[in-house]
C-alpha cells in the first residue's frame, strides 16, 4: 500500500496496543517516547500511573493507540482495585500487547502476575526489555522474563533498549507496532496526541510533582485535580488546581514550613507546564482534604478514577 490518502476505508490500518508490566518499569516514559511529547507521568516511584492513558500516533495511513496502563500490583486499597481493573479492561480490548520489563533484576512476582495475564492471550505480544542503559546483565535477565512466557503459542517478538534515552530503538519498536495493525478506520482524529481533556493532564502533571517531591506513604495518599483553566488576552494560561489528601495531618506535610514545598512542587508543575504548552502559566494550588479518599468510591470517581 503506497497511498498516503487516508479518506477510503482499507487504505488505513489502526488499532489499540496496551503498555503493560509491574510498577515503575517504564512503561509511561516508552509512551512518552513513542508520541515525542508528554502524555503520561512518570517518577521514580512505583505506582505513579493510576488509569489508563491513551497515547496516539498517526502516520498517513495508519494510527496506533497506545494505552498506558497502571503497573500491576497485589492492591491494598480500592483505588488499587481500580488500577488493576483498568489493565484487565485494557487487555480485553487491544489488538497487540506491550509488555515492559525492567532489565536490572530477574523477574519478581509481580512480573508473573503479569505474564499469567498475558501468556494465553491471542494476540501478538512484544516483550520489551527496558533500561539496558543502566542492566549490567541484561542478556541473562531477558532469558529469565522470556521464559516466563513459555508455551505461549501467539506471536511474540523481543527488543532490548532503553526507554529513557534510545530514540532508535523506540522508533524501532514503534515501526514494529505499526508493522502489524489490522485494517481499519482511525479511532481518533489526526493531530491529538491524547485522549485527556488539558485539565486531566495538568493535574496529571502536578500529581507527578507531588508524587517526587513527597516523602514516605505521602506520594499515595495524594491525588490531583484542575478546576479551572483560563486564558488571559497576553496569552497567559490561569490554571488553577486542586491538591487532594486523605488526612487533615496530612494537609500540613503537603503544604511544608512556610508554605516553601507547595510553593515548590508548583514552580516544579508550572515549569513543565510551560514547556510543554509554549505559554507562560500562572499555577495555583490549594490543598484540601477528602477523608479516606482512597477507599471512597464516590470519592474515588470524582476525582476522576472510574
Ligand atoms: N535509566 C533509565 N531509567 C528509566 C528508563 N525508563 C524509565 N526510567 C525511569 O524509571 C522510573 C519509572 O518510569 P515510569 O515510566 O514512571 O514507569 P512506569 O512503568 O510507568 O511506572 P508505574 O506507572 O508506576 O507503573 C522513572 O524514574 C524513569 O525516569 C530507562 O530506559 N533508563
Ligand atoms: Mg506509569
Amino acid at each position: 500500500m503506497t497511498s498516503g490518502d487516508a479518506s477510503t476505508p482499507g487504505d488505513t490500518h489502526s488499532g489499540f496496543v496496551a503498555i503493560v508490566g509491574k510498577p515503575n518499569v517504564g512503561k509511561s516514559t516508552l509512551m512518552n517516547a513513542f508520541l515525542g511529547t508528554k502524555v503520561a507521568p512518570t517518577s521514580p516511584r512505583p505506582q505513579t500511573t493510576r488509569r489508563g492513558v491513551r497515547g496516539i500516533h498517526t502516520t498517513d495511513t495508519h494510527q496506533i493507540v497506545f494505552v498506558d496502563t497502571p503497573g500491576v500490583h497485589k492492591p491494598k486499597d480500592a483505588l488499587g482495585k481500580y488500577m488493576n481493573h483498568e489493565v484487565h479492561a485494557a487487555l480485553a480490548d487491544v489488538d497487540a500487547i506491550i509488555w515492559v520489563v525492567d532489565l536490572r533484576h530477574p523477574p519478581t512476582d509481580e512480573d508473573g502476575l503479569v505474564a499469567h495475564q498475558i501468556r494465553d492471550l491471542p494476540k501478538p505480544l512484544f516483550l520489551v526489555g527496558n533500561k539496558t542503559d543502566i542492566a549490567k546483565y541484561p542478556d541473562e535477565a531477558m532469558k529469565l522474563y522470556r521464559a516466563q512466557l513459555e508455551g505461549r503459542a501467539a506471536e511474540t517478538q523481543e527488543l532490548m533498549l532503553s526507554a529513557q534515552n534510545d530514540p532508535n530503538a523506540v522508533a524501532l519498536l514503534r515501526q514494529q507496532v505499526l508493522d502489524i495493525l489490522p485494517e481499519g478506520p482511525f479511532f481518533y482524529p489526526r493531530g491529538g496526541a491524547s485522549d485527556q481533556t488539558r485539565e486531566m493532564w495538568a493535574a496529571e502533571i502536578i500529581r507527578e510533582e507531588a508524587m517526587k517531591k513527597l516523602r514516605d506513604e505521602l506520594p499515595y495518599a495524594v491525588a490531583t485535580r484542575v478546576n479551572r483553566w483560563t486564558e488571559r488576552e497576553d496569552g497567559l494560561q490561569r490554571i488553577e488546581g486542586e491538591i487532594v489528601v486523605e488526612k487533615s495531618a496530612h494537609k500540613g506535610m503537603v503544604i511544608g514550613a512556610g508554605g516553601k514545598q507547595l510553593k515548590e512542587i508548583g514552580q516544579a508543575a508550572r515549569k513543565q507546564l510551560e514547556v510543554f504548552l509554549s505559554r507562560k502559566v500562572y499555577l495555583g494550588l490549594e490543598v484540601i482534604v477528602i477523608p479516606g479518599w482512597r477507599e471512597d468510591t464516590e470519592a474515588l470517581r470524582e476525582l476522576g478514577y472510574e
